[in-house]
């Protein structure tokens, strides 16, 4: 009896080795924690966060606040003189752009590619989704909302229309797709839906926009177990209340 439950409690520690062992396998981690310059609200930081979750990375979060002007120090300059968050530090290796962060994360980290291909074709739609977010997408909204957030100027209603048809362009890219590159969730989901989630948080409707509304809400539930509440919603929310004050 006494060789048998010794023997039943090696084969149980065996097992267990095995399942570390796999656990592992193909999760690279780094040899320290990642730093990562932040500030709550700020969408591009909640998309690298959401990103971080999504593979399991621990960050070491460092609060910047850009509103009392912790990104303005000299040795803030020194190590990103755009002076922008979120900037990462991974043992010494900097990176600002919370794009160029996210990719170089899956690149760095991913179990796989699946958040950013290393397929030529199946990256390139990828990168035209950031790339139409960083350059079409966040820059209209940025330009309707930024002055109305931070200088207390009305609605223009002529930004407005630059937006939804930038809004109409995403409409048709997703016809017929699960996510903003295809089948599966990437970067650029995670990217965007921090940019959706102020629009939704500031009441701004984009309803009409069928296929943007329901991939909005697919992204949502998504990226739920991966912080979609805690760092996304949260942070448009604290974003939509700066409006309500002016
Ligand atoms: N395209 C950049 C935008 C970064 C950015 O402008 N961040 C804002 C906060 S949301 C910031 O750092 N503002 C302070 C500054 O530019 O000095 C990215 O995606 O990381």
């Amino acid at each position: 009896m006494k060789f048998l439950t010794v023997l039943l409690a090696l084969l149980y520690l065996a097992n267990d080795i095995g399942n570390a062992a796999a656990r592992s396998k193909g999760g690279k981690m780094p040899s320290q924690p990642i730093k990562l310059y932040y500030l709550p609200p700020s969408p591009p930081c909640r998309a690298v966060m959401m990103t971080a979750r999504v593979l399991g990375l621990d960050l070491e979060l460092v609060l910047t606040n850009i509103m009392k002007g912790e990104h303005l120090t000299p040795e803030y300059q020194k190590m990103n003189p755009q002076h922008t968050i979120p900037t990462m530090d991974d043992n010494g290796f900097v990176l600002w752009e919370s794009r160029a962060i996210m990719a170089y994360l899956v690149n760095a980290y991913g179990r796989d590619d699946s958040l950013y291909p290393k397929n030529p074709r199946q990256r390139a739609i990828v990168d035209q989704r950031l790339q139409f977010d960083l350059g079409t997408l966040y820059s209209r909204y940025s330009a309707l909302y930024a002055p109305m957030l931070f200088k207390g100027e009305p609605y223009n209603e002529e930004l407005a229309a630059k937006l939804t048809e930038a809004l109409g362009w995403l409409n048709m890219l997703l016809d017929g797709k699960t996510f903003a590159a295809g089948d599966n969730l990437t970067i650029a989901d995670i990217s965007m839906i921090a940019t959706f989630s102020n629009l939704e948080a500031l009441g701004f409707d984009f309803s009409a926009h069928e296929n943007v509304a329901k991939w909005f809400e697919r992204t949502k539930k998504t990226l739920e177990p991966h912080g979609y509440e805690d760092i996304d919603k949260a942070g448009a929310q604290q974003i939509a209340s700066f409006l309500k004050k002016d």
